[in-house]
């Protein structure tokens, strides 16, 4: 099996191969990038957690997502079917500023992004948005609906952010798997339109 992110799947014998197309799930801390990839996994999640040090503290900032007592510091890992042979691998990138080498690996033959947001902390997913620009990778923004957090109108955040109008924009529930299947539907379909 290989990662084909940006080939047709293979024919050989006249059978097509298993085909793997890797998605990144970006965004700022606490957004909800494990939770994500958590809801919409067939398989148990592989998460590379770590406790919050005494070295994250004053590191990473915590405010709005005080709850939240682990930190990705590699990345999460799920995979799910869409049918024989052909399976999304979905890649939730490290949160942190500290971690940023490791996106440039991540994102090879990729497929495209989901960059998470979450409205009470919007400028944390600016760099993301910036890099998947920069990079030329299709991404999709997706607004992380969280309780208690004020419902902004698409278009108010599309214009904060600056998003191209041809980069789709959806709200969703991180936690809700019809939610996160739409999200990854769109990001498909948006870079299948752009290859
Ligand atoms: N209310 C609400 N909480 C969420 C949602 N998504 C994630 N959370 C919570 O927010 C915290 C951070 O989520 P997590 O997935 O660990 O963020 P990550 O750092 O981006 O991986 C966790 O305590 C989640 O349970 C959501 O859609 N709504
Ligand atoms: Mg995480």
């Amino acid at each position: 099996m290989e990662y084909a992110g940006f080939d047709r799947p293979r024919l050989s014998g006249g059978t097509l191969t298993a085909t793997a197309l890797k998605i990144l799930v970006a965004g700022g801390f606490g957004v909800g990038k494990t939770t994500m990839v958590g809801t919409i996994s067939e398989i148990r999640p592989l998460h590379t957690e770590e406790l919050l040090s005494d070295r994250g503290v004053g590191v990473d900032d915590i405010s709005g997502v005080e709850t939240k007592i682990a930190t990705t510091v590699a990345l999460d890992f799920g995979r799910i079917t869409i049918r024989d042979g052909l399976w999304l691998y979905l890649f939730g990138t490290p949160g942190q500023d500290r971690f940023w080498f490791m996106w440039e690996e991540l994102a090879l033959g990729a497929l495209g992004a989901v960059v998470l947001v979450d409205t009470r902390r919007l400028q944390d997913c600016f760099p993301a948005v910036d890099y998947f620009e920069k990079l030329d990778l299709p991404f999709v923004v997706a607004v992380n609906c969280f309780d208690g957090a004020r419902r902004h109108d698409a278009a108010k955040v599309r214009r904060a952010l600056g998003l191209d109008e041809s980069t789709p924009l959806i709200m969703c529930d991180a936690r809700d798997r019809a939610s996160v299947k739409e999200v990854l539907t769109t990001l498909v379909t948006h870079s299948m339109s752009i290859r």
